[in-house]
């Protein structure tokens, strides 16, 4: 893809920071198309005659990295289908990139990402937004042991990542210690100054 044609933004911000909440609000109002990356993942894990089916549930298990030559041809593949459909040609790329690695691979073979929209959130309430989703979320990583997993692989190995792309002055951040709608509010306003 061309960035003149295929415009990336990358959301990112720990386990149960409102992502995928933030993400829904912005598909409607800026005709992004929203590909989380997790998401992608759970629907490959469960399709029949998928060879990366047990890996996925494994790796989500215990909150580790897939390895990303699955994740970033999942996203190229649902990127290509938007595109061919002619949804749109703007994404946004939930939870991903999580390592360094992802980040390069992925700006080398698929686009370089325009922004990186990065939500703050402190530990103890994504802590108590996760084990509340748990109760019926059905997820097999939104139970407590996951959980700590989870943000330890987040401070030690998707930190980076944001600390990279602010050097490159690519980061707007939000605080997420907020109610949906105030967060939504900051969020609007970035992308109302970048996209309109
Ligand atoms: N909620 C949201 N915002 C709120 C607010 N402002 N106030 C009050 N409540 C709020 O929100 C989580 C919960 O909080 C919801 O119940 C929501 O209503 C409430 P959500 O929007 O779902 O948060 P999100 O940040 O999307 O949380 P998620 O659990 O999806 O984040 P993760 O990053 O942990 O999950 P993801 O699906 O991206 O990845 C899961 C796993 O897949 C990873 O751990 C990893 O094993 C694997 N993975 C890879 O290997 N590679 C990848 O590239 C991506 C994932
Ligand atoms: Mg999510």
């Amino acid at each position: 893809f061309s960035p003149e044609e295929v415009t990336v933004v990358f959301v990112l911000g720990g386990p149960g920071a409102g992502k995928g909440t933030q993400c829904q609000n912005l598909t409607k109002e800026y005709g992004f198309v929203h590909l989380s990356a997790g998401d992608l993942l759970r629907a490959e894990q469960k399709r029949e005659g998928s060879k990366y089916g047990e890996l996925i549930n494994n790796y989500i298990k215990d909150g580790l990295i897939v390895p990303m030559e699955v994740t970033i041809a999942l996203l190229e593949q649902a990127m290509q289908e938007a595109i061919k459909e002619g949804k749109s040609s703007r994404f946004l790329i939930d939870g991903f990139p999580r390592k360094m690695d992802q980040a390069i691979k992925f700006e080398e073979v698929v686009v370089p990402s325009k922004l990186v929209l990065f939500f703050e959130c402190p530990e103890e309430v994504m802590l108590q937004r996760l084990l509340k989703r748990g109760e019926n979320s059905g997820r097999v990583d939104d139970n407590i042991e996951s959980i700590r997993k989870r943000f330890v692989v987040f401070t030690e190995t998707s930190m980076p990542v944001v600390d990279a792309y602010e050097k490159q002055n690519k980061v707007k951040k939000i605080s997420c210690d907020q109610p949906v709608e105030q967060v939504y509010q900051h969020v609007k306003s970035i992308f109302d100054e970048i996209f309109s």
